[in-house]
């Protein structure tokens, strides 16, 4: 065990119930590291659908009700994102923390605010439904074969819809920091980690556990810091392996335009 304790650790977008969710990797990320302060930054459920759950899903919820025990002497915090909607009062009960929308702390006399970060995708809000299908295919995308062409070419458009949404997100983040005379930004939602800075505010993206790119963000004395997680090829469950698809349904998605939307298009970087 790591003896160095962080302040705060962040990590999102687990969408626990996906079958590319990488709960047992984020399990570990929590066992390695200590921390006086735990952000579930949202998005740590796909849906409400809990019969999706597997074993290691099951066991990253149990390690955040051990965590949370008033013992640890650790804050856990939950803060919703789109895909949690609703989960409020289930939560605070399974697991023993407490949800909120926006959350806000004071450190090294700077103030930080933790939020989601759907709410500076107009896209998300306005069309609520619309996106969830959209994300229920990007992630469906990700479970399938890479090595196939037309799909990586597919998750390869994708990314670049999902880095423009990144792009409004972050902008969306900063104004709102500024508007709250908040020093520090973290969201997460677009599975994207990422620091900007702008006008002296901080903006940090927290990324995600369902690409190939596991990340977690901390904050201590030395400052904010975002860690990559690397997965050791014979820690692979043989249990999650990837199904095959034929990649002419790939083809047919990407011809038939159903991953174009005006909205990502008009936004540029
Ligand atoms: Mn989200």
């Amino acid at each position: 065990m790591d003896p160095h304790a962080y302040n705060t650790l962040i990590l999102s977008d687990l969408h626990l119930g996906a079958e590319t969710s990488h709960a047992r990797e984020a399990t570990q990320v929590l066992k390695q590291n200590c921390f006086k302060r735990l952000i579930l930054l949202g998005d740590i459920f796909a849906d409400l659908n809990f019969a999706r759950l597997t074993k290691d899903h099951w066991k990253f919820l149990g390690y955040i009700r051990k965590l949370s025990n008033p013992k640890r002497n650790i804050e856990v915090v939950w803060v919703e994102g789109n895909h949690d909607h609703g989960l409020t009062d289930i939560m605070s009960h399974l697991v023993g923390v407490r949800v909120y929308q926006h959350y806000e702390w004071l450190y090294d006399g700077r103030r930080h605010i933790a939020i989601h970060g759907h709410q500076f995708d107009g896209f998300q809000v306005n069309n609520l439904r619309l996106s969830s299908v959209g994300t229920s295919l990007y992630l469906l995308l990700q479970k399938l074969d890479f090595k196939s062409k037309p799909i990586v070419r597919l998750i390869d458009r994708l990314n670049t819809r999902w880095l423009r949404m990144s792009t409004k997100v972050s902008s969306g983040a900063l104004h709102y920091a500024c508007q709250h005379d908040a020093d520090r930004i973290f969201c997460g939602h677009t599975h994207e980690a990422i620091h900007v800075e702008e006008d002296r505010i901080h903006y940090y993206n927290t990324g995600g556990w369902v690409d190939s790119r596991l990340t977690y963000v901390t904050v201590d004395e030395q400052g904010v810091c975002i860690h990559e997680y690397n997965e050791r090829t014979d820690d692979r469950d043989s249990s999650q392996e990837r199904g095959e698809i034929d990649p002419s349904f790939a083809d047919f998605a990407d011809q038939a335009g159903l991953l174009e939307d005006a909205e990502y298009e008009s936004v540029g970087r």
